[in-house]
């Protein structure tokens, strides 16, 4: 039977990047050679995620392993990963990670791109086999090619990244990206070590029935956010709140729904970091049809000021945004 034997035909991401450089005559194709490396570096912590549970075994994350060795911990591992995959691809001339407080200079000032990205968010999960994701947003540089990049050129603001996606470590694995020409979506096929395209042109519903947000925070969120979480549950929406940014977000882009990191009581930019966490998936969710804002502006509307600053996140379907924004209007 033929559906028996078939394999996973269809585009791979590397034929499909090859396609989407063709259609601008004038690229280089250098952007498109740092999502490959980009991609590679996912495959690689993919591999390194699969097996987390084997770190008791091994030696946990953090501690010594059977030879005495210190061994890293996972998100620190994608870190490193990371940032090496990033130096030998040579596209990119300085990186800013979650796990570290400065730039990272790659040695390759005559690159043209510099990466801010999270190598491995909802640490908290990887013990316990949740779903976890690497976020990566990219821009142009603005300091001259040949010089050392500079904190110019990764507070340029969420409107003038290049590309931006995540990889999300799930039952399946996903690389999601977009370029600002709309949102595709790649599944890993493991025993053949491709991503194939699964999902070209990925639109959010403009509403849905989910909401995901970390209700213990209850107290201590302000008046608003109540009144909008409880409109979602006197309109019988679904609770859903993995705990995994990009879990959370990936749900809620495929069926609709709404994704809430609100300001709390002690911390009003709430708890998600702007460069790395809440621009790249702002930028995927306008590319994808739906609305990210802080509450008061658009999240790629605010103005950058420091690598590893917070910021609200409301982001989802974009009916759904608009009532939470009403909530906060009526407060005032
Ligand atoms: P991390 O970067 O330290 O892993 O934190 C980010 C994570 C997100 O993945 C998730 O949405 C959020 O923190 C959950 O936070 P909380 O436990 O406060 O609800
Ligand atoms: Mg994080």
């Amino acid at each position: 039977d033929e559906d028996l034997i078939a394999t996973p035909v269809g585009t791979t991401l590397e034929r499909y990047i090859m396609r989407k450089q063709a259609e601008f005559p004038f690229a280089t194709g250098e952007l498109s050679q740092l999502l490959r490396d980009i991609a590679l570096a996912g495959k690689i912590i993919n591999r390194e995620v699969n097996r987390a549970g084997l770190s008791d075994v091994t030696g946990a994350y953090g501690r010594e392993n059977v030879q005495g060795e210190q061994q890293q911990r996972l998100d620190m591992a994608a870190h490193i990963r990371f940032v090496r995959a990033l130096r030998n691809g040579g596209q990119a001339c300085a990186v800013l990670s979650e796990e570290e407080e400065a730039i990272i200079y790659t040695g390759n000032d005559q690159a043209k791109y510099v990466v801010a990205m999270d190598p491995l968010d909802g640490s908290s999960n990887i013990d316990v086999n949740v779903p976890i994701g690497t976020l990566f947003s990219i821009y142009s540089r603005v300091t001259p090619v040949g010089s050392k990049a500079n904190e110019t050129d990764f507070l340029q603001g969420g409107r003038k990244q290049v590309a931006a996606g995540y990889v999300l470590y799930g039952s399946s694995t996903m690389l999601v990206y977009t370029t600002g020409h709309g949102v595709a979506g790649f599944t890993y096929e493991p025993s053949l070590g491709e991503f194939f395209l699964s999902h070209p042109d990925l639109r959010i519903p403009a509403t849905g029935t989910t909401f995901s947000c970390n209700e213990g925070y209850w107290f201590e969120y302000p008046a608003y956010v109540r009144t909008y979480l409880e409109n979602c549950k006197r309109s019988r929406m679904n609770g859903r709140y993995i705990g995994s940014l990009v879990a959370d977000y990936h749900r809620n882009l495929l069926t609709g729904g709404i994704y809430l990191y609100p300001p709390t009581g002690k911390n009003l930019d709430g708890k998600l970091r702007l460069l790395y966490e809440c621009y790249p998936l702002a930028f995927l969710i306008e590319q994808a049809g739906g609305a990210a804002s802080t509450g008061t502006e658009a999240v790629l509307d605010v103005t950058p000021e420091h690598y590893h600053q917070r910021c609200p996140l409301i982001i989802g379907s974009a009916e759904l945004v608009n009532e939470y924004l009403v909530c906060a209007a009526a407060e005032v």
